[in-house]
């Protein structure tokens, strides 16, 4: 029970769990579908190299995502890579500063270009952002679908076809979301999906692009592959950027479990909203139905003058109690090595920086321990003038 300062870990009391809570709790698919797939694959001995559990879940992911062409890579930096490789773009390449650092860092050793731009109302890229920081240069804009809501699709496509430019989706966050009707996957030139383990549907590691364009497909498929199109033959430079057949099995097996999972993580951000509402200086965020959002990050913004206490005081007080929240993506692109100082401000960005915190989100909290930290946070904003002082103290 909360009754007192001193019930609190950050003042010495035993803290509210035994061990850390994380932000996620990756998916682990039913082991009897996964051994199965497995028996798979010892009785082939076929473990890599484009084998048929990777062709199989890239058709599957066709079939869900509703899109012509799935092409499953080592992980979603790996097939961006290819994909601006692909495209032959030069210059600059407009992207978010709030989003994760890897797209930038790529576009760095790529020796292209990054041009951070503005986040809007949404916490993604604005489309009128954007159109200020074009120039003759801009290749390409890469936006990211922010914690699996959809960015301003339209807006940015009409920006692109203007110009003549391609129009990149990060949908690393994204799987199963969808925009005005359709799943995501099937906008711009092509979407990137991470499967990597800390994603709504993982394949431990593991990249995917879809497209409508098969050139641009049939392009991938040989430069994942060191560019082979034969045992002898090869048809131009390429990477390993492939998926093993391991990391198709836990895919495929994951694929069977993502509804489930999805609904499940709905039900903990009910959970959230129910026990946090109406809480002062505090805002879930909470996508629409139609979104099918796949509720995999439980994202809530702090401000500092209604709730008490800043972002970060409450981080520090929750970490404490082994809830390990995160603060993604602070500082933001623009403010992260190498970047640092190649870029001008981004008021809005650094301000949503310094709000922004992620939960315990889907399989990383019970219905019962969501409550309990909706009860600590509203012990934080009731008791916060005291708290501050006394953690100053
Ligand atoms: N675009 C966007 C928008 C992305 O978010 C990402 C990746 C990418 C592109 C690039 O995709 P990939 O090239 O990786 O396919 C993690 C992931 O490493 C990274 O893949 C991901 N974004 C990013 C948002 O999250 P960290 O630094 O937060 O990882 P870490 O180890 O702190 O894990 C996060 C939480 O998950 C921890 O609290 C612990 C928990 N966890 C993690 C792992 C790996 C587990 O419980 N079990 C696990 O196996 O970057």
């Amino acid at each position: 029970p909360l009754c007192d300062l001193s019930d609190l870990a950050l003042f010495g009391a035993r803290p509210l769990f035994d061990a850390p809570r994380h932000v996620n709790r990756p998916q682990a698919p039913d082991r009897a579908v996964f051994d199965a797939l497995l028996d798979q694959v010892w009785d082939r001995r076929w473990f890599t190299n484009d084998g048929p559990l990777v062709q199989e879940l890239e058709r599957r992911l066709c079939d869900y995502l509703d899109v012509p062409h799935c092409v499953l890579t080592s992980n979603a930096t790996a097939a961006l890579d290819l994909v601006i490789h692909a495209l032959g773009l030069e210059g600059e390449v407009l992207l978010p500063s709030f989003t994760f650092i890897s797209t930038a860092h790529l576009l760095h050793l790529r020796k292209l270009t990054p041009v951070f731009c503005e986040v809007g109302a949404d916490m993604m890229l604005d489309p009128a952002d954007c159109a200020a920081r074009m120039t003759t240069r801009t290749a390409a804009i890469i936006a990211t679908h922010v914690w699996g809501s959809p960015c301003d699709i339209d807006a940015l496509q009409a920006l692109c076809d203007d110009r003549g430019i391609a129009l990149l989706l990060d949908a690393a966050h994204a799987f199963g979301g969808r925009y005005k009707g359709r799943r995501l996957g099937g906008f711009g030139r092509a979407e990137v999906f991470s499967l990597h383990a800390t994603k709504a549907f993982h394949a431990c590691e593991g990249g995917l692009v879809t497209t409508s364009d098969a050139d641009l497909a049939a392009r991938l498929r040989l430069t994942r592959n060191f560019g082979f199109s034969g045992p002898d033959r090869v048809e131009c430079a390429g990477v390993n950027a492939k998926m093993s057949e391991l990391h198709a099995a836990m895919g495929l097996a994951n694929l069977a479990g993502f509804e489930d999972s999805r609904a499940a993580a709905m039900r903990i951000h009910g959970a959230y909203a129910r026990g946090l509402e109406g809480l002062p200086g505090l805002r879930l965020k909470s996508p629409p139905p139609e979104e099918e959002n796949n509720h995999h990050y439980l994202v809530t913004e702090i401000d500092a003058a209604g709730f008490g206490m800043d972002r970060d005081a409450l981080l520090a007080l929750l970490t404490a109690e082994n809830v390990w929240a995160r603060r993604y993506f602070h500082p933001g692109g623009h403010r992260s090595p190498p970047h640092l100082g190649h870029s001008p401000a981004l008021p809005r960005t650094e301000a949503l920086c310094a709000r922004v915190l992620l939960l315990p989100a889907g399989a990383a909290a019970t219905s019962e321990e969501v409550a309990q930290i909706c009860r600590l946070i509203r012990f934080a904003a009731a008791r916060a003038p005291e708290i501050r002082a006394a953690a100053g103290a």
